[in-house]
C-alpha cells in the first residue's frame, strides 16, 4: 500500500465505528457485518477491558474481522497492538499518547494507515511531525465506554486546530450520537468515531447508515 493520500483518508474517517467484544453482547462478528452493511467507513479493532480476548483467541477473532472488513473495502485498523497489525498485515494502527511513540510507530509500520490520539494543539503538532496519517480528538461528549478518559473538551480543539490553519484529518470521539454528531463536522472534524451508538444499537446497520447520511450531508454542506 502506498502511503494514504489526505482526501481518501478525510472520506474514510467519515462513520469510523470502533469495536472490541467488551462493546456488545452479541456476537462481535454479527455486529460488525451489519455495520458494514449500513456503510461505515473505516473500522478498529479494540480489544480492552473486560472479558477482552488474548493472544491467539484475540488474534483470530482479529483475523475474521479483518476479512469481513476487506470483502467490503473498509479498512481495518488495530489499536495499540502494532506487533497484531503487522503480523496480520492490517490496513493500519491507531495509538494514544500512552502508548508506543506514533514516530516509532511509523517506522515499524511503513505506509500503512496510522492514527493518533490527541487532546491538545502540541500533540496535534508532533503528531503531524510523528507522521500521524489522522489524529483523533476528544472526548468531545461525556462517554461510559472509556472510563480513564481526559476531560471532556466539546468540539474546541478540533475549532482551534483548524483556526490554526492545520490541514491533518481528524476524527472526533467520545459519546457521539445521531443527535449530537453534526456540530462535531461543523467545527471542522472529517469524521466521527463511534463505539456504542452503533455496538449497543439494536440494529447496527440501521444506526451507521443514519450516521453515514448524517454526516455525508453535514460534509456535503461545507
Ligand atoms: N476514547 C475517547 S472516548 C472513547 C475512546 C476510545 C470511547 C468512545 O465510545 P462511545 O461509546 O462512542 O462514547
Ligand atoms: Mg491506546
Amino acid at each position: 500500500m502506498t502511503k494514504a493520500d489526505q482526501q481518501q483518508i478525510k472520506q474514510q474517517l467519515s462513520v469510523y465505528f470502533i469495536m472490541g467484544t467488551a462493546n456488545t453482547s452479541r456476537h462481535p462478528l454479527d455486529v460488525v457485518k451489519e455495520a458494514i452493511q449500513g456503510g461505515i467507513t473505516m473500522f478498529q479493532f479494540r480489544e480492552k477491558g473486560e472479558g477482552a480476548l488474548q493472544g491467539e483467541e484475540k488474534k483470530y477473532l482479529a483475523q475474521q474481522i479483518q476479512a469481513l472488513c476487506q470483502e467490503a473495502n473498509v479498512p481495518f485498523i488495530v489499536n495499540d497492538d502494532v506487533q497484531l497489525a503487522i503480523d496480520l498485515d492490517a490496513d493500519g494502527v491507531h495509538v494514544g499518547q500512552e502508548d508506543a511513540r506514533a514516530q516509532d510507530v511509523r517506522e515499524r509500520i511503513g505506509d500503512k494507515i496510522l492514527g493518533v490520539s490527541t487532546h491538545n494543539l502540541d500533540e496535534v503538532r508532533q503528531a503531524v511531525k510523528d507522521g500521524a496519517d489522522y489524529v483523533g480528538m476528544g472526548p468531545v461528549y461525556p462517554t461510559e465506554t472509556k472510563k480513564d478518559t481526559r476531560s471532556v473538551q466539546g468540539v474546541s480543539l478540533i475549532n482551534e486546530v483548524r483556526r490554526h490553519g492545520l490541514h491533518i484529518p481528524i476524527v472526533g470521539i467520545g459519546g457521539i450520537t445521531y443527535e449530537n454528531a453534526a456540530p462535531v463536522i461543523q467545527a471542522g472534524a472529517d469524521g466521527i468515531s463511534i463505539i456504542s451508538a452503533i455496538s449497543q444499537s439494536t440494529d447496527p446497520k440501521k444506526a451507521a447508515a443514519e450516521l453515514k447520511s448524517l454526516v455525508l450531508s453535514e460534509k456535503a454542506s461545507y
